[in-house]
């Protein structure tokens, strides 16, 4: 969308930060509803968020793309059981053609903060090449995993050679035969480190906390099988509803009974056993803590690719990084040509202080002394009329992101149509209500996996889990159905009016 610098700033109804499966599902369900009035801000010159941003080789989702992808908008061409990131990356476009949402965008609009006007009841976003944007409505759909997370370790700055995070993956870099430093061992570092091992001349790879690894139930979908689907939606949908109570199933070992989870580890060890020979090897990569307490990750080439003769994993932390190499605890230095950082993302700090500023000015950061909160992980009190997509505790380590999403988009939308119908300019969750919800939340994580004693970017430093959903995704899809009126102070514009 063309922005013209010299036009005072419209307001719409609705503004949305970021294109990726939030912000487009969300403009999708308004364009449904017959609102037209919103626009998208999009800091990227393309929409698909994680999915445009992160391209590394190797890049796949870990959820069936029957699943994750959205309900109303089954995708039949899938190649994959598990699709690569271009696949995602296209159907994400296509989404944006199909539901011509292009023209709502405005592109390389990197926001910088946005302000809450109480006496105007208006929200006004500003980016960082300065331009204006004000909405009544703000839906943020910026993502939990967007800011890459560096690690802290010496003499980073120092190195000469070439560095990059597994995010900004620079293509234009040839790493055939290099020496190559790969730190960290995630969900991402064990999709591009296979495909770095065939190129590299040498891979070390700093491994801190060993992940548990399943095998990855992945195959290619046939032509002959997606005709079917072509032809037979209800088969597509019949198979995606499979996949969701399978995935969900999974919540019983996770959330209800962690004991169930060891027969999961046994058959994680067995995919170790399998696929590693050497017992030393096999040792640095078994994990010591509770399947499920980190994300699980799955593959099938990583382990076969770590026992290749040309990568060595580093179990020794890093003490320090020097213009051309990298001393590990140990003393001992290797000589590298590149670092690539597969340290995942700043997900305990969803924005930086300064970012977004509620009513009397308060600054998100500062309503979040003790980590942060919403209420259905979707509203924060002194917030009003703003709605957060992927918001707090509402992540999964189960199941398909997609089908959060649209719950939230869902309640949004019943928001809007609640705010129309009563005539009201503000909605503003009750502290209360997001003091009990929160409370409930905790309680549940409290008897999870997820708190069974290992570090991980679900809890923060005070061992407080800030990201996950505690339960089933279909608890949370009954609780966001309707908009919850009653737990918000209604600000109505005739009372606006009068005062
Ligand atoms: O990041 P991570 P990611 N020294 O946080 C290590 C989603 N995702 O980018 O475990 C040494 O998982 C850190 O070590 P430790 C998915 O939700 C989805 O891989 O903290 N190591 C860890 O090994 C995922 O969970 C898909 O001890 C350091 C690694 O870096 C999330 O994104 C695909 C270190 C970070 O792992 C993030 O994944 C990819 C240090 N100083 C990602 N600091 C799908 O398929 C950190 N580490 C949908």
């Amino acid at each position: 969308m063309a922005y013209d610098a010299g036009k005072p700033v419209e307001a719409k109804q609705v503004l949305i930060i970021g294109s990726g499966f939030a912000g487009l599902g969300m403009a999708i369900k308004l364009r449904e509803a017959g609102i037209e009035d919103f626009q998208i801000l999009e800091r990227g010159s393309d929409v698909g968020g994680t999915w445009r941003d992160n391209h590394y080789p190797g890049c796949a989702c870990d959820v069936q793309s029957h699943l994750y992808s959205f309900s109303f908008e089954p995708n039949p061409d899938w190649t994959r059981m598990f699709a690569r990131q271009p696949e995602i990356r296209a159907y994400l476009e296509k989404c944006a053609t199909k539901y011509d949402l292009r023209r709502h965008i405005v592109f390389g609009a990197n926001v910088q903060n946005a302000r809450y006007d109480e006496t105007a009841a208006m929200w006004t976003v500003t980016t960082e090449d300065g331009r204006s944007f004000k909405g009544s409505v703000l839906v943020s759909g910026m993502g939990g995993l967007s800011n890459p997370a560096m690690p802290n370790v010496k003499g980073l700055e120092k190195f000469k050679g070439k560095a990059f995070h597994s995010a900004h993956w620079d293509h234009s870099y040839d790493l055939t035969g290099k020496k190559v430093a790969v730190i960290g061992t995630g969900a991402s570092a064990i999709q591009f480190v296979p495909q770095l091992q065939k190129v590299a001349g040498r891979v070390d790879l700093y491994q801190r906390t060993a992940p548990w690894i399943m095998p990855k139930p992945d195959r290619e979908i046939g032509q002959i099988e997606r005709v079917l689907y072509r032809k037979f939606p209800a088969l597509q949908n019949a198979y995606r509803t499979a996949i969701y109570w399978m995935l969900e199933s999974r919540v019983l070992g996770f959330a209800v009974n962690p004991k169930l989870m060891t027969m999961v580890e046994g058959i994680a060890r067995g995919h170790i056993r399998k696929q590693i020979k050497d017992p030393v090897l096999r040792a640095k990569v078994t994990p010591d803590y509770t399947i499920g307490c980190k994300r699980i990750l799955i593959s099938n080439d990583y382990y076969p690719a770590l026992a290749q003769d040309n990568v060595e994993v580093i179990t020794d932390n890093i003490a320090e990084v020097r213009a051309n190499s990298i001393v590990d605890g140990n003393g001992v230095e290797r000589k590298v040509d590149a670092i690539i950082y597969g340290t995942g993302f700043k997900a305990q700090d969803p924005m930086p202080r300064g970012t977004v500023f509620g009513k009397g000015g308060v600054d998100l950061l500062d309503a979040w002394k003790n980590g942060p909160e919403a209420y259905l992980g979707l509203s924060v009190a002194g917030f009003p009329n703003f709605f957060m997509l992927v918001g707090p505790n509402t992540g999964l380590g189960h199941n398909s992101m997609v089908f959060m999403i649209e719950s939230q988009v869902a309640y949004v939308m019943d928001a809007l149509k609640t705010m129309k119908a009563k005539k009201l300019r503000a909605v503003d969750v009750k502290p209360d209500a997001q003091v009990t919800f929160n409370k409930g939340i905790q309680g549940q994580l409290s008897k999870t996996v997820w708190t069974s004693g290992c570090k991980s970017w679900y809890v923060d430093a005070n061992g407080k889990n800030t990201t996950l959903w505690p339960g089933f995704t279909f608890v949370y899809r009954g609780k966001t159905r309707r908009f919850k009126a009653g737990q918000y102070q209604l600000e109505t514009a005739a009372a606006a009016a009068a005062a």
